[in-house]
């Protein structure tokens, strides 16, 4: 799969790019891996708050291979370059509202999120929204509606009627965004089946390598010592390899703060 000019650009523009139908072949499959990881992890969602499993796809070797599949690999290579780095993801069952946030913002470098809603799911039940442009790094970045979380003190209407586009999905759709752009759900239902992978592009400067461990170094409430599972890196191809190898050599730092933080918190972060 090779993205047009016209779609990068669309995402450099907006923030964001939907895929349609990418993998609706696989998501039969995909979503029985899904609900396997959680059965394998002892995880009952009960539905009272949000369930998650980081990174998820490297808990199945099936799953894993999803960073080999020409169409993801076209995608994320499209977005980021040949050479990007794979960072992890979650599997989650949301509950209800998500609110007005971005993944961090990052000044340097570039972050991008791969979601797959694995229920049918509109702008009032659940759908990612996003409020295009708000990733933008340069006359943008101060743009208020980077606040949309105070929707009502600052416009006087609820956050779930800030103006956004609703990316309404079916199972085997999938949605790729920069982690700068302000997202957000509305109306969701308790059990909203959806995972991710999260990516950045290789790191060729100084500062970008200290974005990364930055971004590592976060990743310690997951009380992981690595950002991949073992299934993941042992089942590598050379190709995928290719996407681990600059996130092993600078995930060195993690596994210190990851032992801090099961010290210090009574579980790893839900997100
Ligand atoms: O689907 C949702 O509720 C929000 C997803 C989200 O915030 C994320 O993946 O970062």
């Amino acid at each position: 799969m090779q993205l047009t000019g016209e779609q990068r650009r669309f995402f450099e523009t907006f923030g964001y790019l939907a895929l349609p139908g990418l993998l609706k072949d696989e998501v039969g499959w995909i979503t029985e891996e899904f609900e396997a990881v959680f059965r394998g992890r002892n995880v009952v969602h009960d539905g009272s708050k949000r369930s998650c499993i980081v990174p998820f796809i490297d808990q199945r070797e099936r799953l894993s291979a999803l960073l080999d599949h020409p169409k993801l690999v076209g995608l994320i290579a499209g977005l980021l370059g040949e050479d990007f780095n794979y960072l992890g993801g979650d599997g989650n069952f949301y509950t209800g509202d998500t609110h007005w946030h971005s993944d961090g913002y990052h000044e340097v470098g570039k972050y991008l999120k791969v979601a797959l809603y694995l229920d049918a799911v509109d702008r009032d039940s659940g759908c990612l929204r996003v409020i295009p442009g708000t990733h933008r790094q340069d006359s943008l970045r101060d743009w208020e509606a980077r606040q949309a979380r105070e929707s009502l003190e600052r416009w006087g209407i609820e956050q779930s009627e800030a103006p956004a586009m609703a990316l309404a999905t079916r199972p085997g759709d999938v949605v790729a965004f920069n982690h700068n752009l302000m997202h957000a759900s509305f109306g969701g239902s308790q059990r909203r089946r959806m995972f991710t992978l999260n990516c950045c592009a290789r790191c060729e400067t100084e500062l970008e390598i200290k974005e990364l461990k930055q971004y590592i170094a976060n990743h310690d409430r997951y009380w992981n010592d690595h950002m991949h599972s073992e299934i993941m890196r042992r089942t590598a191809s050379p190709a995928r390899m290719r996407h681990l190898r600059q996130v092993i050599e600078h995930e060195g730092h993690l596994a210190a703060l990851a032992a801090k933080a099961r010290a210090e918190r009574s579980e790893p972060a839900r997100g």
